[in-house]
């Protein structure tokens, strides 16, 4: 092996030696090597003669491509031979994070690329961190669509994935003395080497323009303005399988043919320009709103945009593989292609399938009718009223004139077929409408209805969740189609969240179930149940964990400037930051905890159990109390942390920009995390699951996953608190009558905040939220109030079970081994076989 010096000094200094050709799967760290060399000579992005981090990245990443992209044929062409029906997964988000050691690891290339790298006087983990997250979502649900690729391509299925390439993702977070501050995140910066542009895919996307009746009575969407889509490829690789398939991406453009030279030359330059700014605009930003009704146009043009050039291609593909057949047998169409929404967002797909099928193949309404819900199938994400999409019905008809007219016959039709077969259905009537015109200033259309009235399927993301949908949101229509509705559990990858993310867990994991089949069975974790009293497992375990805390206090240095101590219990809380999920519970609890610290004395103190607590998300820009929240934690953090009385025994951590990237480094190195949502708001929630597989336990209340993670892993495991979702309406009501008698606890933490404790800024709003008068109008709308004793109180018993040692990491493994339910193996499998009904298609 050539020393590293001799190579950095001289990276590629002969051209002569490297092969100008790529050496795909090759299990040869030097031609692994030579390859790597061979990118960075030859690829025209960078100067050919350095080869620093950034450099070897890019030149790793291509040769790792390479290797890609012949699985990636071959998984189209078996595909294309078996002509199996597929599943086609429409998502607004997508939050895929780093690539390049996720490719490694599921090709199972880590030795070899570590070894080539070695040579080559590099560092696999340090170029790895050159990668900028593809941050194209906003949190739960666009890393719920990511982590089913994963499983989708593990698990051999015949699936695609298709969504919007945004030049900006999520922003990127900064921390400053005010709080929150945004900027924008340019993923593509330099370029994304794992997407592959297809010159080839391209689409027409109308909007605006009129309707047309032909001569034979038939319906033609014409004029307006013609966008086109282009297609972006990204490689997903399955984990030790050949199977690869594609999230197809798609970019708006303008057609040459719209650059209006003539305009441009006599110095019209903008409105020369017109069409391509318009195209621009589409996919320039991600909306970071998670709950925000948001009434833009644009987001509506966006949500079209995906699903018009996806339900194009998936027909293109469908005849395509027809080709030669006298005619096209459409019956056909349900038999080959499932189409998934993720939540509301690409609801327009069902109207632009419908209006394919009748205006532009010829079919009648009640074929293309058939065909469609016979297609389609809709996941819900939330309950949250305000998160429930709803598109003011002359923005629509603007816009989709023809779509708008289909809706409204969906409507009609579907009140006739409610009228005649349960007559007497009364007000549930109204509430089943698509259109809602009962505010005649601003008649909308609810998309949620229209998708439960258009799809085979709906279901939900957890138990809970699911049995709250059934019971409440959808409660009317559960009568009329009492077997449309399901619950399918989320679940997370296996290999990104644990494997790949903690690989000295993982490690042990396969140690002492003698096989590493786990990572691809994950009930197999059940095994290690039996070893959870062993002392030889729990010194392994606690040793890993410590070298997680040590790595994680390190990162937490280089971020946040503050020194955090690995032996004190490591306490996270990381989402999007949303008063349902009560991020000001926790920053109230570790008040409170503050304030009896120092009531202390110096002997008593000596006794509590040292914390860190550290919480981590972003707010939406324009959502107020959640930036407060930010801003508060930060400010707690700096009197805290520079309190030399307390500081050995509390310290209290923001950690900025939390994202993907971050949560690979923070889960691994928890050992409590917070999912304190108020009952019944969290319809799942999946870093539950990844921090519990992660041997990390939670504190929590009876809310989405929660409960079934509870059961899986025994409710002694698991620090319980707060309300029922089923009593929650009461309270509400209790608190709204003046009932409500708040803990003497809470009041004291509350005033402790009032008091100015933790710097001028003025806290009085943010906790007039928890009073009797504000709040959603209704007064701590979120229960943080009943809840706050209860949790103080888990919290000690937190505490107490941290002291003894041999206990702690009793539970902590316990955690590990019931986690085998909440593999997205698991929940894909059953989307598979009870919504889409498609087998798997394994790439010899
Ligand atoms: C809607 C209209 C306009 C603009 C934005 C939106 C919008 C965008 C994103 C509405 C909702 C979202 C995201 C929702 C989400 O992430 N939900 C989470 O989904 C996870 C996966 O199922 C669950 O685990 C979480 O409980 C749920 O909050």
């Amino acid at each position: 092996m050539a020393a590293p010096s001799e190579v950095n000094g001289d990276p590629i200094h002969c051209p002569a030696k490297v092969p100008a050709m790529a050496y795909p799967l090759s299990e040869e760290s030097a031609e692994v090597a030579a390859n790597i060399k061979y990118h960075s000579q030859y690829s025209p992005h960078f100067s050919p003669f350095k080869f620093e981090p950034e450099q070897a990245y890019y030149a790793t990443a291509e040769s790792v491509r390479d290797s890609l992209i012949k699985r990636w044929n071959d998984t189209y062409l078996c595909f294309h031979k078996v002509d199996p029906k597929q599943t086609y997964y429409l998502s607004m988000e997508y939050l895929q994070g780093r690539m390049l050691t996720n490719a490694i690891g599921n090709l199972n290339i880590l030795d070899v690329y570590a070894d080539a790298l070695h040579k080559l006087g590099s560092d696999l983990e340090n170029i790895a961190e050159q990668e900028k997250d593809a941050a194209l979502g906003n949190g739960g649900l666009g890393r719920l669509a990511s982590c089913f690729l994963d499983s989708m391509a593990t698990l051999n299925l015949p699936a695609w994935g298709y969504g919007l390439r945004y030049r900006y993702g999520l922003f990127r977070q900064r921390i400053t003395r005010e709080g929150q501050e945004e900027v924008a995140e340019d993923w593509l910066e330099k370029f994304s080497p794992w997407e592959i542009v297809r010159h080839d895919v391209v689409f027409p996307i109308r909007f605006f323009g009129h309707v047309e009746i032909c001569k034979d009575g038939s319906r033609k969407w014409v004029g307006g303005e013609v966008l086109r889509a282009l297609a972006y490829d990204v490689p997903i690789p399955g984990y030790k399988t050949k199977n690869t398939i594609s999230l197809r991406l798609w970019e708006a453009k303008a057609g040459s043919e719209d650059f209006n030279l003539f305009q441009f030359n006599e110095g019209r330059h903008e409105s020369s320009l017109h069409l391509h700014s318009k195209a621009q605009q589409i996919c320039a930003v991600l909306y970071p709103g998670d709950s925000i009704e948001s009434g833009k146009l644009l987001r509506l043009k966006q949500q079209f945009f995906l699903s018009s050039a996806s339900l194009q291609d998936i027909i293109y593909r469908f005849k395509e593989r027809r080709a030669g057949n006298e005619s096209i047998c459409w019956n056909e169409f349900p038999m080959k292609v499932a189409v998934q929404l993720n939540d509301t967002h690409p609801t327009l797909a069902i109207p632009e399938l419908m209006r394919i099928l009748m205006d532009d193949e010829g079919l009648g309404w009640d074929e293309a009718w058939d065909i469609t819900t016979k297609t389609i199938a809709y996941t819900n994400h939330t309950v949250l009223p305000e998160a429930l999409e709803k598109w003011p019905q002359d923005v629509m008809r603007k816009l989709l004139p023809r779509h708008m007219e289909i809706i409204e016959e969906i409507d009609k039709r579907f009140m006739a077929f409610i009228h005649s077969s349960w007559p007497d259905l009364g007000s549930g009537l109204e509430r089943m409408r698509i259109l809602d015109s009962s505010n005649p200033h601003k008649p909308v259309l609810r998309m949620a209805n229209l998708c439960v009235v258009s799809s085979h399927t709906v279901n939900g993301v957890a138990e809970l969740h699911s049995e709250i949908l059934k019971s409440e949101l959808f409660a009317d229509y559960v009568s009329i189609w009492p077997n449309k509705f399901q619950n399918k559990t989320n679940g997370v990858t296996p290999r990104r969240w644990i494997r790949f993310c903690n690989p000295r867990l993982s490690d042990i994991v396969t140690k002492w179930l003698k096989t590493d089949e786990w990572i691809t069975n994950l009930d197999l974790l059940s095994g290690l149940r039996q070893f959870a009293d062993n002392k030889d497992l729990q010194a392994e375990w606690a040793s890993a964990k410590m070298a997680n805390k040590n790595r994680l206090a390190h990162f937490v240095l280089q971020v946040t400037g503050v020194s955090i101590d690995p032996s004190s219990l490591f306490d996270i809380q990381v989402k999007r930051i949303h008063e349902y999920k009560r991020q000001l519970l926790n920053i109230l609890g570790a008040v409170f905890r503050y304030k009896k610290l120092k009531e202390m004395s110096s002997e008593e103190r000596q006794t509590a159990t040292p914390r860190t607590i550290m919480i981590g998300g972003k707010a939406f820009a324009t959502y107020t109390n959640a930036k407060r929240i930010v801003r508060l934690v930060n400010d707690v953090g700096a009197i805290v942390n520079n309190d030399p009385e307390v500081n050995k025994y509390l310290k209290v951590v923001f950690i900025p920009n939390y994202n993907v990237s971050v949560a690979e480094i923070l889960i691994p190195g928890s050992e409590l995390s917070q999912h304190i949502s108020t009952a019944g708001m969290e319809a799942s929630g999946t870093s539950n699951m990844k921090f519990a597989l992660n041997g990390c336990l939670i504190i929590g209340t009876l809310d989405g996953a929660n409960v079934e993670i509870r059961e899986e892993i025994g409710v002694e495991n698991f620090f319980l608190f707060g309300a029922k979702a089923e009593d929650v309406a009461k309270l509400r009501r209790e608190r709204e009558d003046g009932l409500f008698k708040p803990d003497p606890r809470f009041e004291e933490a509350k005033q402790f905040i009032r008091s100015g404790a933790f710097g001028t800024y003025d806290y009085g709003p943010l906790v007039d939220s928890l009073e009797g008068n504000s709040g959603y109008g209704r007064g701590d709308y979120f229960l943080v109030g009943h809840d706050f004793p209860s949790y103080v109180d888990a919290q000690a018993r937190v505490d107490e079970a941290y002291k003894d040692r041999r206990r702690w990491l009793k539970m902590s493994i316990l955690s590990t081994a019931g986690c085998g339910k909440f593999s997205s193996d698991r929940t894909i499998s059953q989307y598979a076989k009870e919504i889409w009904n498609i087998d798997h298609c394994t790439v010899p």
